[in-house]
């Protein structure tokens, strides 16, 4: 499934303006990129760490798994686990950005399909100097590792 929308024009997009030689010098890196199984029309959410060689700011994400794709920040508000969208986060050389449950993460709003475990999500990750950078999330089990409240399931406006 997650193959067959990857020719989605939005993705067909990004795949051409990841080939361009502008990218080819990356001051970025994305690792362990991961999400957990979900069911289609859900949410679904992406966890990954980025490292840099020179500061810089992730200020949008894309998946074609989503219909919707924004970059959120959970936080606790009276004992109750809330997200609200960020506009960008920073990252500096000595501090990798992580992004990981009950934290920062990528929210895919409204998902395409269903994400079963052992599929791979592309996601294209936008910063401020390095440009469009892609990615992709390796999906596990639903819940794994350990889920804060109710993330992604409810709660969202
Ligand atoms: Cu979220």
């Amino acid at each position: 499934m997650i193959a067959r929308i990857a020719a989605s024009a939005l993705w067909v997009a990004i795949a051409v303006s990841l080939s361009s030689p502008a990218f080819a010098q990356q001051s970025v890196q994305v690792e362990q990129a991961w999400s957990r199984a979900a069911m289609a029309g859900r949410n679904g959410a992406v966890f990954l760490t980025v490292k840099v060689t020179s500061p810089d700011r992730l200020i949008a994400a894309a998946s074609p798994a989503s219909d919707r794709t924004e970059l959120h920040e959970s936080l606790m508000d009276n004992g109750v686990m809330k997200m609200r969208e960020v506009r960008g986060l920073d990252i500096t050389v000595d501090k990798p950005l992580t992004l990981a449950p009950g934290g920062y993460h990528i929210m895919l709003m409204g998902l395409r399909q269903p994400l079963n475990e052992g599929d791979r999500i592309p996601v294209a990750l936008t910063f401020e100097k390095a440009g469009v950078v892609g990615a992709t999330a390796v999906v596990g089990k639903a819940g794994a590792p350990a889920m804060h409240g109710t993330h992604g399931t409810t709660g969202h406006k």
